[in-house]
């Protein structure tokens, strides 16, 4: 089983994660975790803290000479405003004028503040915040790198491309192909076209003068995912339900399409299910793929193509009414620090998600102590594959 769990606070001194399931032998290359933390911290919007951050990994645990050991690998992000942050985000107790400096005491509609204060039965709702903060997402993008490279070495890939922010959007019904993909980190917004992106820039830049934000939709995309992992035996096992779990608990994300996703709501099942097809030349192959690479909570072999909805975030420097948390007097919503728009940062902790239920599902199927065990189980599986569907009954007969 492939578990991570991330610990660290958005002003404290570091992000954390301890990753353990790994099997030994997993190409770790530190650049490579970089440029997924880079990406993640980079899309057209983002605020005055992203020009603090240079997000850079650090390797405390698991890993040797390039390659995991199968024990549970630490990495470690420093913070770098926590030095702005020293006495505010102290440990130790300190006198009351740290607690004043920074204080939040409008919670923000929309944010964890509300909810988070009820729950821990506060009034400081920095307490809250910290940890509620997007800023968490920088571990299970370090932790994604990881399974990435588990996944690279059986041959799977994963991609994300942003597809609406606001009300600019791609033409819908027709799946952005794979190639097209890689040019998307070119694109400030991450899209594939030009036209689209432009009209998103201009609708984030507007939404900045106005002291607004902007929420969208971004897209994952896998390819070469083998056949029959997940399981339709238990409700917990179905991989769709994984992948659902994994893209609603991203900060922000209000809802997720599996394929076609909602469509199926309104198309009739004629119009809507992928049809089998068999030929020497192609082998199995599907006439569409509405289902987005996924029946019966298992995938298919097709392309796993999964969407999510992003809310415009909540810090709005044109700020909703809300209570002051002491009087429950009306006060506006606080104004922090934050971006316009995080859609495109999305679609990296997207990818990084998938990557990670997608390890599991693999050595859950695949197992392993050593990538070169999982990786021999898995040509196996291939060619009974193969076997299985060069079979004909005249052959059987
Ligand atoms: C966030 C507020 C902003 C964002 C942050 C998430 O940070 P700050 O309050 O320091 O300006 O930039 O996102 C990140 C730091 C990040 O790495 O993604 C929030 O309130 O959730």
């Amino acid at each position: 089983m492939l578990r991570f769990l991330t610990a660290g606070e958005s002003h404290g001194p570091a992000l954390t994660v301890v990753v353990d399931g790994l099997p030994a032998g997993v190409v770790v290359d530190r650049a490579a975790i970089d440029s997924d933390l880079r990406r993640r911290q980079g899309g057209y919007g983002r605020g005055g803290r992203m020009k603090i951050e240079t997000d850079a990994v650090e390797i405390l645990s698991g890993v040797r000479h390039g390659r995991t050991l199968g024990s549970p690998v630490t990495l470690v992000v420093r913070n770098r405003d926590h030095e702005n942050w020293k006495d505010v985000m102290s440990p130790d107790p300190q006198p009351p004028e740290a607690r004043r400096r920074r204080a939040l005491k409008h919670p923000r509609p929309g944010h964890a503040d509300l909810a988070g204060a009820l729950k821990f039965l506060t009034d400081d709702l920095r307490n809250v915040l910290e940890r509620a903060s997007a800023r968490e997402t920088t571990s299970r993008v370090a932790a994604g790198a990881l399974a990435r490279g588990l996944l690279a070495a059986a041959g799977v890939e994963v991609r994300s491309h942003v597809v609406r922010i606001g009300e600019a959007v791609l033409p819908a019904g027709i799946d952005v192909p794979w190639e097209a993909l890689a040019a998307v980190e070119e694109s400030p917004v991450r899209c594939v076209d030009g036209t689209v992106a432009a009209a998103m820039i201009a609708a984030i830049d507007r939404a900045k003068k106005d002291g607004n934000t902007l929420g969208g939709v971004f897209e994952v995309v896998v390819r070469g995912l083998p056949p029959g992992l997940g399981s339709f035996a238990q409700w917990d096992r179905r991989l769709d339900g994984r992948l659902g779990q994994a893209f609603l608990s991203i900060q922000a994300v209000k809802a997720v399409a599996l394929g076609a996703g909602f469509e199926g709501g309104w198309t009739p099942g004629a119009s809507f299910h992928d049809e089998i097809l068999f030929s020497d030349e192609r082998g199995l192959h599907r006439g569409s793929n509405r289902a987005g690479g996924l029946e019966g909570g298992v995938s298919n072999g097709e392309e796993l193509r999964a969407r999510a909805v992003v809310k415009p975030i909540p810090t709005l420097l044109m700020p909703l009414r809300s209570i002051n948390m002491r009087t429950k007097e009306p006060e506006n919503a606080s104004v922090e620090r934050s971006d316009t728009c995080v859609v495109p940062a999305a679609g990296v902790v997207g990818e990084a998600m998938a990557c990670l239920v997608l390890a599991d599902a693999l050595l859950e199927k695949f197992g392993g102590d050593s990538l070169d065990e999982t990786l021999a189980h898995l040509k196996a599986t291939r060619e009974q594959w193969k076997k299985f569907l060069s079979r004909r009954p005249r052959e059987e007969a």
